[in-house]
């Protein structure tokens, strides 16, 4: 009787551990790449919504050369060959309206929500 009790304390102690570390844990970070390929011509996303302090980067997908340009000039990027990639970091709640330089019909449209 003695013996069966002091048997149970450890698993039970064990138990309210893993309870209170599982209660302890962090929500998982968020992983999503923020990433905006550049494919046939077209921004994909075409219109990428995310909170302030977000970095996106443009990676082009096309065999052509591309850029990403802000309307309001608040990012310019240089000409990206393929594969290449350019990233800017928003850190100004707004709505950031941009194109390529070399085919200006190419546009996109980055909306930043503050917090
Ligand atoms: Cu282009």
């Amino acid at each position: 009787m003695f013996q069966t009790l002091i048997r149970r304390i450890p698993s039970a102690a064990a138990a309210a551990l893993a309870a209170v570390t599982l209660g302890a844990a962090a929500p998982a970070p968020s992983v999503t790449p923020n990433i905006i390929t550049i494919g046939n011509f077209t921004f994909g996303p075409e219109v990428a919504t995310v909170p302030v302090g977000t970095t996106l980067t443009w990676v082009n997908g096309d065999d052509i050369p591309h850029t990403v340009v802000a309307i309001d000039k608040s990012f310019r990027s240089p000409v990206m060959d393929t594969d290449g990639r350019f990233s800017f970091t928003f850190t100004k709640a707004g709505t950031y309206e941009y194109f390529c330089s070399i085919h200006p019909h190419m546009t996109g449209k980055v909306v930043v929500q503050a917090p």
